[in-house]
């Protein structure tokens, strides 16, 4: 990827990154074969079409929006999208740099000669974008979920890292791109998103020691902060209010319910209660938080946490879903009490 100063147009090559690069660590889960594979299908692929999970989070939109930033700049075209039938960027990621890759799934290559997929666990998980994976020449799979089904023709995936924004740092660095200060921001979010703001168990030294590259390059971790946690529309506060109001206590078990017609009093839209399990899960005397959230179609977006004594990934694969060992969910089509008394079912007994 390095010899493209031939080309009309094309930018002088990146120059390496900094000193910090040689305190990188060397994690290994990733072979350098895959590396190698990955990297000769990039410098040899016309366009490369990047795809993340549905609803995308920080980690999945900033790894491939940091991605693609970069393949970009060294000359590529690009093409980036997610496979939501609404297909909009979440309102607490819109200030994240280089959305001109954007597409609507409709606009992303049938059949992909080279397709990148960032954060998703399994083929489902790319919703409408899988069928294009299904017809994509090769496809490289960048993630860090245990449970991911290695659904691609090379696999990136180190179940290891803090987040997938950890891998495509280690990608950008081996096509010799440049971590500017937009780049850092994408990678940053991913970071921040998936370590909880540095508070879940993945935060390691490693974590720190890449934010603290992605920091160097002079973004506004403040800026960041307010956009991912410390914002929301008036109507998230009558909403919260109403979740607050029905949650109960049971035996280590705390969980509550956001209904459609709670958010349509204030025309808050579904992604806005993304947030109201990490107000759930504060509880003291509660091992395991649940909140079940209606979307707009009228199914029940599950979400779990635990404190770590529960396995709530293995739970909510058990009931269709996947995750974490400490965060994860599923979608139901039954009623609350219905998806509660399988949730039940599947907790192990209190001591
Ligand atoms: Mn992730």
């Amino acid at each position: 990827m390095r010899d493209r100063t031939d080309r009309p147009g094309a930018p002088p090559p990146a120059p390496p990154l900094d000193d910090g690069t040689a305190e990188r660590p060397g994690h290994q889960a990733v072979g350098e074969t895959a590396w190698t594979r990955a990297l000769t299908l990039i410098e040899q692929a016309d366009e490369v079409a990047l795809a993340c999970h549905v609803s995308p989070d920080g980690d999945a939109l900033g790894s491939m929006l940091a991605v693609g930033a970069v393949l970009r700049s060294l000359g590529k075209k690009v093409v980036a999208s997610f496979g939501d039938r609404r297909f909009s960027v979440p309102r607490l990621l819109r200030f994240l740099p280089g959305q001109d890759l954007l597409v609507p799934p409709s606009a992303f290559p049938a059949e992909p000669e080279l397709m990148i997929t960032f954060d998703s666990s399994t083929l489902d998980r790319l919703g409408l974008l899988s069928a294009n994976a299904g017809k994509a020449r090769e496809v490289v799979v960048m993630d860090h979920h245990p449970s991911n089904t290695g659904f691609g023709t090379v696999s990136l995936i180190d179940p290891d890292v803090a987040a997938t924004a950890v891998l495509a740092e280690q990608l950008i660095y081996r096509l010799g791109g440049t971590l500017d200060r937009d780049v850092a921001t994408c990678l940053y979010a991913g970071l921040v998103t998936d370590t909880g703001s540095f508070r879940h168990s993945s935060t390691t030294p490693a974590a720190h020691e890449m934010a603290a590259r992605l920091v160097a390059t002079g973004l506004r971790t403040d800026e960041i902060a307010r956009e991912l946690w410390d914002r929301s529309p008036f109507g998230y506060l009558k909403v919260l209010a109403a979740a607050l109001d029905r949650v109960t206590l049971e035996d280590g078990l705390v969980w509550t319910s956001v209904t459609h017609l709670d958010r349509a009093s204030y025309g808050l839209p579904y992604e806005e209660v993304e947030a109201i399990i990490d107000v759930i899960r504060r509880t003291d005397e509660a091992e395991v938080a649940v909140v079940l959230k209606e979307d707009d179609l009228g199914a029940w977006q599950v979400s779990m946490r635990s404190k770590g004594a529960v396995d709530v990934a293995a739970l909510c694969t058990a009931l269709g879903g996947g995750g974490h060992r400490s965060a994860a969910g599923f979608t139901s089509h039954d009623s609350v009490e219905t998806t509660m008394n399988r949730i039940r079912a599947l907790l192990p007994r209190k001591a």
